[in-house]
């Protein structure tokens, strides 16, 4: 004897509420199997989570596509670049990044997603474009969406009023939480999905956005590119070497309490069996020297040096 019709729809409206993603359509396609009747207002309502399966699923291989066509190290910050029509994505990565996108006067100029790389205070970071957002973009094709919902950051470009409400109205309808920086995990998918965003703004616009996201004019590249160090709040440790030199590169963590530990592991590899001591200058070269344990929690700037058993 089939369920009611009603309790179904109530338990499929329980077993989705607040899935997104690769979650949602595992739940989905539980449904799906749960439900045997495929005749009538089953076979429609049935049809209804087979044709949202289809579309989670071509988001999530968009995300992966993403990803992957780039080669970008999993490690490397992803910052999209969005907004309306003509509203400066172009210009913005080009000034960034020094890469030469097409830029003209005519709206929808970019049409496929174009990526730059930006070296700044020892990060590297990915910018994207992502073609122009407007209104109902995302009820067909949604390959940018699955862009958007995997990056780890988002740069808010307008020139209008007019443009940031477009933007962050379709951002919000896609349950998408924009936030001031990242959680102190990182980069992790959250539900709802939360990205750290900031908004840049033609210095001419008269009226901002009423938004608790930071405003930065786009002349101002300096504060932009700062203002991306400070969404992803990098965890830079520098080690020194065995000659006393502090070794250029740093070790990047993006998400807080690292400690002297993971550190290891990531450059030394097994190593963390023979750890001796650790010596460390707080905050850089000419901070307070300390000796610590492999428990330590270490800081932004952090300069570290390791002994290890023979
Ligand atoms: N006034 C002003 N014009 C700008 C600014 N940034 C870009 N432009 C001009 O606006 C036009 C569009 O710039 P693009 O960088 O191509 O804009 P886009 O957002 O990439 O455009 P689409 O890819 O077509 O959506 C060009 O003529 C730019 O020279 C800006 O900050 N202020
Ligand atoms: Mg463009």
């Amino acid at each position: 004897m089939p369920k009611p019709y009603s309790v179904i729809t109530e338990e499929i409206k329980n077993a989705l509420k607040g899935k997104v993603g690769e979650e949602r359509a595992r739940e989905i396609k539980r449904l799906l199997k749960e439900i045997h009747w495929d005749v009538g207002d089953y076979k429609r309502l049935k049809d209804k989570l087979r044709r949202e399966l289809a579309e989670i699923e071509k988001v999530e291989q968009a995300r992966k596509a993403s990803r992957s066509r780039t080669k970008t190290k999993k490690s490397t910050p992803q910052f999209c670049v969005i907004g309306a029509v003509n509203s400066g994505k172009s210009t913005l990565i080009n000034d960034l990044a020094g890469t030469k996108i097409a830029v003209e006067l005519y709206p929808f100029t970019t049409t496929e997603p174009q990526y730059g790389a930006l070296e700044y205070d020892s990060i590297s970071f990915q910018l994207v474009e992502i073609p122009a957002i407007y209104d109902g973009c995302w009820n067909g094709d949604k390959s940018t969406l699955g862009m958007i919902y995997s990056t780890d950051c988002l740069i808010i470009i307008g020139r209008t009023l007019e443009d940031f409400e477009l933007v962050l109205k379709e951002l919000a309808d896609q349950n998408i939480d924009l936030i001031g920086e990242r959680i102190p995990d990182g980069f992790t998918q959250t539900i709802p999905r939360k990205i750290p965003a900031f908004i840049v703004f033609d210095k001419n616009t008269e009226i901002l956005p009423s938004s608790h996201l930071r405003k930065i004019a786009t002349d101002n590249l300096e504060e932009i590119k700062q203002n991306m160090i400070k969404l992803v709040r990098p965890v830079r440790i520098y080690t020194m070497n065995t000659f006393n030199e502090i070794e250029e590169q740093p070790i990047v963590f993006y998400k807080d309490q690292v400690t002297v530990k993971e550190a290891i592991q990531k450059v030394y590899r097994g190593k963390e069996e023979l750890f001796k001591d650790a010596v460390i200058l707080e905050g850089g070269p000419n901070g307070r020297r300390k000796r610590v344990g492999i428990a330590y929690e270490l800081s932004d700037k952090d300069v570290i040096h390791l002994t290890f058993h023979k």
